[in-house]
């Protein structure tokens, strides 16, 4: 760990700093609060241990600054003082320090409360990481492991704003597996869930660009969006789809299309110089869909 040490007296700052040394941690030095905040600025630490009473900003003071300062993310502050009134400890905790302790200090409990921090931080860390990865879960369809519909809708509106200001084209796909519930009955439900995570690959497999946006918008529908891709490009993408989820070869007997599972893709494209919204296009792109549903299928319009 980084532990931050700031006091005015050269002494302890010496023993400390062995001290902190001793237990495998590195310590880093501030001999003033305004030296302290200074070196937060550019340096991340684990743990800071504080004096209270220094020329310029006290102990407290610096801790409410580091606080505001850091916001959210929790670092221990432990108080090391010869302050040893109720009231000082009171308003140490209150100005935001998680500890505090009565010089002098024997090196062996200021390992120990090191220790016991470090213990704190790392259950810091590791809420963090979860929380990360619940949020990065949150985003997901649980099934095909692509964007859901929120998000979706999330980050194909921010890409919008871009491309309305960019004034570059965007297309989107709407895609549908055609005759998906006679598969069901057919196949079962759980050869259906098989059958649209293939499909998703097929999918993703035309999707070249890291920028492109693929979506499960219902349960057997998909949407993706195209940043930067024309009428052209989107036709080209379309026919890749058809055909990719055609070369899955996936038996489907009931199909009146066919002896194998395809997809209908309706599509548009919005060269933003008409001011249209992703909710306009997306609809047209749907109208596309069912116009394709209706000319029998397997194909895509766009
Ligand atoms: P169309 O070609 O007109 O799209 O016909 P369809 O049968 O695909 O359309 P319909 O909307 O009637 O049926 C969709 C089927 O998709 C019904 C539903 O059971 C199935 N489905 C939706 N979500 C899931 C899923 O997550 N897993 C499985 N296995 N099936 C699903
Ligand atoms: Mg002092
Ligand atoms: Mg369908
Ligand atoms: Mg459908
Ligand atoms: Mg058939």
């Amino acid at each position: 760990m980084k532990i931050l040490l700031v006091e005015d007296s050269a002494t302890l700052r010496h023993a400390m700093s062995q001290y902190i040394s001793e237990a495998g941690h590195t310590p880093l030095i501030a001999r003033s609060g305004e030296e302290a905040l200074q070196l937060l600025e550019d340096t991340p630490v684990d743990l800071i241990i504080m004096d209270v009473e220094m020329p310029g900003l006290n102990g407290f003071e610096t801790t409410r600054l580091i606080r505001e300062w850091l916001g959210g993310h929790w670092v221990p502050i432990i108080f090391v003082t010869g302050k040893n009134e109720d009231e000082s400890y009171r308003e140490g905790i209150e100005a935001g320090g998680d500890d505090y302790l009565i010089k002098p200090v024997s090196p062996v409990i200021i390992k120990a409360k090191i220790r016991a921090m470090a213990r704190i931080a790392e259950m810091r860390d590791q809420l963090n990481q979860l929380n990360a990865e619940l949020e990065a879960l949150s985003q997901l369809d649980s099934l095909t492991q692509i964007l859901n519909r929120r998000t979706f809708n999330d980050q194909a509106n921010q890409h919008w704003r871009l491309a309305v200001r960019h004034q570059t084209p965007t297309s989107v796909l709407m895609i549908d597996v055609d005759h998906f519930k006679p598969y069901n009955d057919h196949y079962g439900h759980p050869a259906g869930d098989r059958c649209l995570k293939q499909i998703t690959q097929a999918i993703k497999g035309c999707l070249q660009r890291p920028s492109d946006l693929l979506g499960r918008y219902g349960g057997e529908e998909f949407i993706a969006l195209l940043p930067e891709t024309d009428l052209a490009g989107a036709r080209h993408i379309g026919q890749c789809i058809n055909r990719a989820v055609r070369e899955l070869s996936l038996e489907h007997r009931h199909s009146p299309v066919g002896d194998c599972v395809t997809v209908s893709i309706g599509g548009a494209t919005c060269h933003h110089s008409m001011g249209h919204t992703l909710e306009e296009v997306i609809k047209c792109a749907d109208r596309a869909l069912y116009r394709v549903k209706h000319k029998g299928r397997d194909s895509a319009l766009i």
